[in-house]
């Protein structure tokens, strides 16, 4: 029976680059910025850039409107034939920009009903829109959980906005908590495959990311990504006035084999833009700035 239940394991992710490790090298994904609202503050993000949960600080993506968005993934599916998997990350967080998301993600359906959808979230308002994920054959959610202890939550996220309040401290971050965990659960009822990100703070939650990697192995998360903080000055992130640092590759790696046992660890993930464009070791993304893809059509 586990065979079998690999065998469709692997069909479900053998296109997706980010999902399947071989894939990463013939499959590409492109990500469209049309969210730019962001529900959470966490300490090391400089709203300016990307968010950092699922993509690369530092950088500032072009916004588009969605029908911009979906005009450019045909454009992008056109020139690009191993465009398998249409993201969308930010630059603020997905469902902090529901209308603008799901619009997006409908006129995809409606024009390239070929391409998979995969969305990457904080998961604040997972449990809030997993009827639309459903309803819209989202393949791939994402959820990004640095901690599964509020004790160590007040340490990342100095304050949540959930439902038009604004939660701050320990309050805040058990709302984040319970929301991530429901949002988990929601997804495995719902036969959604699962991503988990971790942001990797040295001196904050190194020790911690084993546990988290226990819970979200038994919530039915598939695969773990512990992503490094990237956190210079120069990339717009910051750690409050704690001065904490990214970990280096001997850390990561660390962590990474400590949760190894347990579930797939992804390696390979290359901290995208939120306008990404291409395989995931090149950036294609200013080929097909907007002003470029304009003239395309
Ligand atoms: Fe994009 Fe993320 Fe979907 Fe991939 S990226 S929304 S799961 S299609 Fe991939 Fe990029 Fe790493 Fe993300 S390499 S940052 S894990
Ligand atoms: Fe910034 Fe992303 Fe955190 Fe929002 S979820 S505060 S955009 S890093």
């Amino acid at each position: 029976a586990t065979m079998e239940v690999d065998e469709k394991l692997k069909a479900r992710i053998d296109n997706h680059p980010c999902y399947s490790e071989e894939a990463h090298h013939h499959y590409a994904r492109m990500h469209v910025a049309v969210a730019p609202a962001c529900n959470i503050q966490c300490n090391y993000c400089n709203r300016k850039y990307d968010c950092a949960n699922e993509s690369r600080p530092g950088v500032v993506s072009e916004l588009l409107s969605p029908e911009e968005a979906a005009k450019k993934v045909l454009v992008v599916a056109g020139r690009i034939p191993q465009m398998t998997v249409l993201g969308i990350a930010g630059p603020g967080d997905p469902l902090a920009n529901p209308d603008k998301t799901f619009r997006t993600f409908e006129l995809i359906k409606e024009q390239a009903p070929d391409i998979k959808l995969c969305l990457s979230t904080n998961g604040l308002m997972l449990p809030e829109y997993i009827d639309r994920i459903k309803q819209l054959n989202i393949d791939h959610v994402t959820i990004t959980i640095s901690m599964v202890d509020p004790a160590i939550g007040v340490k990342i996220y100095p304050w949540v906005h959930y439902k038009r309040k604004r939660y701050r401290g320990l309050e805040g971050v058990k709302i984040l908590h319970e929301k991530q965990i429901e949002g988990l659960e929601a997804l495995k009822e719902a036969d959604i495959l699962c991503k988990v990100n971790s942001v990797l703070i040295p001196g904050v939650n190194d020790h911690h990311i084993p546990e988290v990697n226990k819970v979200i192995n038994e919530y039915g998360a598939f695969i773990h990504n512990i992503m490094p903080l990237i956190s210079a000055p120069e990339h717009g992130t910051h750690f409050g006035l704690t001065g904490q640092r990214g970990p280096t590759t001997a850390e990561l790696k660390k962590v990474q084999d400590q949760c190894a046992g347990n579930m797939k660890i992804m390696r390979h993930c290359r901290q995208c833009r939120a306008d990404a464009v291409g395989l995931l070791g090149e950036d294609r993304s200013q080929e097909f700035s907007k002003e470029k893809f304009s003239e395309m059509t």
